[in-house]
């Protein structure tokens, strides 16, 4: 049987500084996604990469001294760096100055170009540096692009691709498939921005020389943006139709990208690819931004937030589940310290660490270091494992949605059971009352902790790692088919040690 296929991608990230809060949370995001994915017997393709081309580039290494290569090559490097450092599972990561690439971003703009949908011209208008994006006048506010960044005035020969041929086809899109865009008030945004009217795109720069050649020019580089966005179909072996990742994974992805970038995304890169008669992706969510201690953050005041230091201060495990339950996903939110902390140590440390933790230490000391024998199920027991089992169809929901908030909620929901069944049930007390209940009592919790290990996998994958050795489950029983299965009495325990140390 095949296994039904998930592709997910995360934006390519320009190459023009180091990695920030807002690359690693994009990134941990799809690996959660994509783990769970893996777990629950799918196919997965999860591809992150870079985006090296363009002005900004081209900018900031001739500042820096550097020849533009070395330059992207460095900063290259910190982002592959993104993968250990967050514990990343992603399965290719991509460059865009790859030849594979431009060959890819070529042979895209010759099929856009042989179906009669680029023309030359000439640019005169608004263009922002940081943003990489052409503005209308209309668009400015105070002089500014509409996110801030300065804007100048570009006069250039340029090939155009015909956008505003576009408008009534994208608008039928959307309609036929209402699940194309999430979360649905970035739905409603991208729908009125192209029913307030679609300007054909330049596609082309003549002024400077640092992108993927124009098929046929000698002039001309492609738009930074057209070339970055083939990078999710280069990446599959296109143009090779029948490349095998091709053919098992397009159109079936999930595009995770911040608020920031969704009209490139939404509108754009399904136009080019029905332009180029190539299915549009089938998914796209976008996320919103985080502030630090509730200012805005930027490079110029200077609170940019390195996920180098996040994982040093608080873990990896850590600063993954602060990501994923901190905001709901789509929402904007703050990042502070002591929210930070505050996860840390009320969900991780106290809730999901202390569950484990004691009640393997109890068993090491009270029984004999082996999974216990149970006896009968009592009901409670069996209303117990019944409702940590039923997580899995809960979380499946959210994951289709990207909803990441409310699978962590989910999960934590089964580890508030538990806690509150180890009260009532007080094994300790067992201990001196009736022995053979207190070994179903454990039983059962370890099977409880065994069941949210493996489900909660995705979201600290180091730690319930650790849980899961401590259960003596072999590497290879870890998957939610494994759900199925149960711990064998007798089975002899190693050590138990806490996962979730306490942040001070
Ligand atoms: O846009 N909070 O790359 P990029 C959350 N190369 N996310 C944030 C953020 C914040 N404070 N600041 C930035 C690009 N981001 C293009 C993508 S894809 C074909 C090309 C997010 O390195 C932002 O929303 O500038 C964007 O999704 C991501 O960082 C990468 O930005």
């Amino acid at each position: 049987m095949t296994r039904p296929s998930y592709y997910i991608t995360t934006p390519i990230y320009y190459v023009n500084d180091a990695p920030h809060i807002g690359h690693a949370y994009t990134s941990v995001a799809a690996d959660i996604l994509a783990r769970f994915q893996r777990l629950d017997g799918y196919e997965v393709f999860f591809l992150t990469g870079t985006d090296e081309h363009g002005q900004k580039i081209e900018r900031s290494a001739s500042k820096a001294g550097v020849p533009t290569q070395d330059f992207v090559d460095g900063f290259a490097r910190s982002f592959e760096a993104l993968s250990s450092l967050l514990n990343l599972t992603n399965d290719m990561f991509i460059r865009t100055t790859s030849p594979d690439h431009h060959k890819a971003a070529q042979a895209l703009w010759t099929r856009i170009e042989e179906r009669g949908h680029i023309y030359e011209g000439s640019y005169a208008g608004w263009y922002a540096v940081r943003d990489e994006a052409f503005y209308g006048e209309k668009e400015l506010v105070g002089g500014k692009a509409p996110t801030g960044a300065d804007v100048e005035w570009v006069e250039e020969a340029s090939f155009f691709f015909d956008l505003s041929k576009w408008q009534d086809k994208l608008l039928a899109f959307y309609e036929e498939n209402p699940d194309f865009m999430g979360p649905s008030s970035r739905r409603n945004e991208v729908i009125s921005f192209v029913k307030s009217g679609l300007r054909d795109l330049s596609i082309s720069r003549s002024t400077f020389g640092w992108g993927v050649r124009v098929p046929g020019s000698q002039t001309h580089i492609m738009y930074v943006w057209m070339d970055a966005l083939t990078n999710y179909i280069s990446a599959l072996g296109f143009p090779d139709e029948k490349a095998p990742l091709f053919t098992r994974h397009w159109p079936n992805v999930v595009h995770l990208v911040g608020k920031d970038i969704l009209r490139f995304h939404a509108v754009y890169w399904p136009a080019f690819l029905m332009a180029a008669d190539l299915e549009p992706p089938k998914r796209l969510f976008a996320h919103g931004w985080w502030t630090n201690e509730g200012q805005k953050i930027s490079k110029s005041l200077g609170n940019t937030i390195d996920p180098a230091h996040l994982v040093e201060t608080y873990g990896v495990d850590q600063v993954r589940y602060f990501f994923a339950r901190e905001i709901p996903f789509g929402s904007d939110g703050d990042f502070s310290d002591a929210a930070m902390r505050r996860r840390a140590n009320s969900d991780l440390a106290n809730d999901f660490g202390n569950l484990a933790q004691r009640v393997l230490s109890f068993v090491a000391k009270n029984g004999g270091g082996v999974v216990p024998t149970p006896g009968a199920f009592l009901d409670e027991d069996k209303a117990l494992l019944a409702e940590v089992s039923s997580l899995l169809d809960k979380a499946r929901d959210h994951v289709k949605v990207q909803a990441l908030s409310h699978l962590c909620e989910t999960l934590w929901h089964g580890v508030g059971l538990a806690n509150r069944y180890v009260d009532v049930q007080a094994p300790w007390q067992l201990k001196k009352t009736d022995p053979a209940r207190m070994e179903t009592v454990l039983y059962t919790l370890m099977e409880v902790i065994r069941r949210l290990a493996i489900l909660i996998q995705p979201i600290t994958p180091a730690a319930c790692a650790k849980m899961l050795d401590q259960l003596a489950i072999a590497p290879h029983k870890r998957t939610f088919a494994d759900l199925e299965t149960s711990l064998v009495p007798g089975t002899t325990l190693p050590t138990p040690e806490g996962v979730f140390p306490r942040l001070a």
